[in-house]
């Protein structure tokens, strides 16, 4: 007879089964893709232990997940949504009460809610492939269904919060250290593994042991002390803007003050605070929309061609950055350089690199010989005849670019992927000057290369599926954030950054300090502002943009001199001592510069503009208006798939908080009358920079927001 059937009264559709293995019940999860506790699985699990409880050829219940994890986590999906019984936390006291041994056998995932789950059993058993962790903060959450309560009376105070506050996943070994877990099984057998370790404590007798009556881990009240108000002071520091830190920092303490019980309903008010939160909703679009990129036509329609070995071209600061991301992905690497001195160059960027990393005890001299040992310096384009691909990053020049791609087409073997990581020239004129544009594609890294996430994946007319899955393929060996992006000037990213720049840069004409701009702007979130940034990189990158494009530029656009002003003296920013804010004696944090106060003031006078003052509060309403704006303009045009790729470029390759889910989710969050209704306002006074995208009126027309061009 089929014993589940006779344990549960669930349909078959059930995402949880129960079977009798002996004197054990094995509860088995299965509700691909990750097991996340969806509606279904909470019932399945609840009406489980019922029935372990019920029957009296139960002695004990071993939880396990079907797939490749035991449990990913509450179900994100369902976030937002009116909760159905029983709640996740309902869930955990409920196995946590069983009167029968409860044991977790892990694998994979196990994280936020699964995590939770297995520490409401009794017993904790992990395999090898399992990740233990709390997540919830990368979330804009916390652990809501017990854990800020139940992980600090297992590890203690301290390592609880190091977990919750980083979100970081811990391997079976660590966990076992920590005290997360009781028992490392020897093989990846988990089923077989977690059946023997119940098996041993029905035989040893063991009892049923609940976290909530655990006291060893918090008996040093001091030290718990000690290391929860280090906790609050390092995290009000670090933790800049973001909502849900402090929470977990409050829910913990409740730990060392209150009953099980009370700390239990405090940590309930505070997860509800956080999910209210709409730093919840913009890490949580955050989440999908990472996952979402990587869905391009493309991917779906070819197979990425096999990538063994790849070539860069360029041994500049790019093309070194580059390198070194794809050493650290395991792939060999020829570099190619014009001469024997600049490959010495190349490879000492590469080495400096690494040296760096040593110098931070984050690299071991051994592992930074063994990485070496996967790179080659040639002067020989023939170096290349046998590499799956090559990314060429050499001068930002179509003449120089093309030169190399007419080697590339010489010595490469056919069916290699030929790559640019031109920041703005036409790739269908790199790929029309050779004999197979069909295998030249972009791949726009950012730089520091190696450390920077976003990779625009550029895709040129004539450019063929499976070369642009490979360019996928490619991304995720390197452990980047791809995004595709069509062909226009600037892409995706450079694109949109050129306009709201160009608005810092009339908010500076009109009377607000490059310092306020940038103030308002960390304000808001970001790291840095836009005239940090340009002193970063160099305002002489800018300054020749600006050249290029004063030919095409609109006679009837304003334009504000003032950048031009500093750079015609040679203030290029950090490298040169000065530029919007002094560096002296090499500072690497600015200090304001009245002398460029002087210069926007002459600026101003000879634009004929009155200064004015503006609010914070204005600035970014400009700046922002004009991120959206254009981002609309880049979907409405098909250069980005949808406005969620705008979000993931502006997230991680120009510094927009993710807790904000990226410029196209701030705009439905603000509400897009809102967003329209202050374009038109400043249309006011420039009508042409301030055209509304059509896209966004059409999409306030009728009624709609951005997300709903993301699920089309
Ligand atoms: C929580 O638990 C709150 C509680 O404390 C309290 C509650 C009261 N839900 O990443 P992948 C989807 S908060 C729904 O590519 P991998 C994902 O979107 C949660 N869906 O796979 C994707 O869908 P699609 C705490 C989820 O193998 C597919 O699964 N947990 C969830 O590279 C595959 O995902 C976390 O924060 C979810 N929880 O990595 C863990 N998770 O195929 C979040 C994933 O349609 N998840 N999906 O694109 C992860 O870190 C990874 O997904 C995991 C697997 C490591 C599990």
């Amino acid at each position: 007879m089929d014993i589940a059937s006779t344990l549960l009264t669930a349909s078959t559709a059930t995402p949880v089964t129960a079977q009798l293995r002996g004197k054990v019940l094995l509860v088995t999860i299965d509700n691909p893709p990750v097991n996340a506790l969806g509606v279904d699985v909470r019932r399945g699990l609840v009406e489980a232990i019922e029935a372990a409880e019920a029957n009296p050829a139960v002695a004990a219940v071993l939880l396990a997940g079907a797939g490749r994890n035991f449990i990913g986590g509450a179900d994100i999906r369902e976030f937002g949504q009116t909760p159905l019984p029983p709640s996740l936390p309902e869930v955990c006291n409920r196995v946590e009460a069983c009167r029968k041994p409860v044991i977790a056998a892990i694998h994979g995932a196990a994280l936020g809610g699964g995590l939770e789950v297995a520490l409401a059993a009794h017993y904790r058993l992990a395999v090898a492939s399992a990740k233990l962790g709390l997540p919830e903060v990368q979330l804009g959450l916390l652990p809501g269904a017990g854990g800020t309560q139940r992980a600090p009376r297992l590890i203690g105070v301290k390592a609880a919060l190091e977990l919750m506050l980083s979100g970081r996943h811990v391997g079976a070994k660590e966990a076992l250290s920590l005290g997360l877990i009781d028992r490392l099984g020897g093989s990846d057998d988990t089923l077989a593994e977690g059946l023997a370790y119940a098996q041993e404590l029905l035989l040893e007798g063991a009892p049923v042991r609940r976290t909530r009556d655990a006291t060893a881990a918090l008996a040093d009240r001091d030290a718990s002390r000690a290391a929860l108000e280090a906790a609050r002071a390092e995290t009000g520091k670090k933790s800049r803007g973001l909502f849900s830190p402090l929470k977990i920092v409050e829910a913990v303490e409740a730990t060392l003050q209150q009953p099980f019980d009370a700390g239990l309903a405090l940590e309930r008010q505070l997860f509800l605070q956080c999910m209210a939160s709409p730093q919840r909703a913009g890490l949580i679009h955050a989440f999908f929309a990472e996952r979402e990129v990587l869905k391009a036509p493309e991917t779906k329609a070819a197979k990425p061609r096999p990538i063994g070995s790849v070539g860069v071209v360029g041994g500049g600061t790019m093309g070194a950055g580059i390198a070194v991301a794809v050493l650290e992905a395991g792939l060999p690497v020829t570099m190619i350089e014009r001469d024997d001195a600049s490959l010495a160059r190349g490879r000492a960027h590469v080495e400096k690199v690494y040296d760096g990393l040593m110098a931070k005890g984050r690299l071991t001299r051994e592992a930074k010989a063994a990485l070496l040992e996967r790179f080659a310096g040639s002067t020989s384009y023939d170096s290349l005849a046998a590499v799956d691909l090559v990314i060429e990053a050499v001068f930002e020049e179509m003449g120089v670019k093309q030169a190399v791609f007419a080697e590339l087409d010489r010595v490469c073997k056919p069916g290699a992927v030929l790559a640019t990581n031109t920041s703005y020239l036409d790739i269908n004129a790199i790929g029309a000057s050779i004999s197979r544009p069909a295998d030249v594609v972009g791949l726009h890294f950012f730089s520091p290369a190696n450390i920077m996430k976003l990779l625009e994946i550029v895709v040129p007319a004539k450019v063929s599926a499976d070369v642009v899955a490979t360019a996928f393929e490619l991304a995720k060996k390197l452990r980047k954030v791809p995004v595709r992006a069509g062909m226009c000037d600037g892409f995706i990213g450079n694109r949109i950054l050129a306009v709201y720049r160009q608005a810092a840069d009339y908010l500076l004409e009109k009377g607000a300090s490059p310092y306020q701009i940038d103030q308002a702007v960390r304000d808001f979130g970001y790291p840095m502002g836009p005239f940090q940034v340009s002193d970063l990189a160099g305002g002489d990158i800018g300054w020749a943009t600006r050249k290029r494009r004063a030919a095409t530029r609109d006679p009837n656009a304003r334009y504000v001199h003032i950048a031009d002003r500093l750079c015609e003296r040679g203030w290029f920013g950090q490298k040169t001592g000065r530029g919007w804010y002094l560096y002296p004696e090499g500072a690497r944090a600015g200090t304001p510069d009245p002398e460029v106060l002087a210069i926007i003031d002459e600026e101003r006078a000879k634009a004929g503009v009155t200064p004015r003052t503006f609010t914070d509060e204005e600035i970014m309403r400009r700046y922002l208006a004009a991120m959206i704006n254009e981002g609309a303009n880049v979907v409405r045009e098909g250069i980005a798939l949808r406005p969620l790729d705008v979000d993931v470029t502006l997230v991680h390759g120009y510094g927009f908080p993710r807790y904000r889910g990226g410029p196209m989710k701030y705009a439905d969050m603000v509400g897009l009358p809102k967003v329209l209704a202050d374009i038109r306002e400043f249309a006011q006074e420039d009508p042409l920079f301030w055209t509304p995208s059509p896209l966004l009126v059409d999409l306030v027309e009728r009624g709609r927001d951005f997300d709903s061009l993301n699920h089309a």
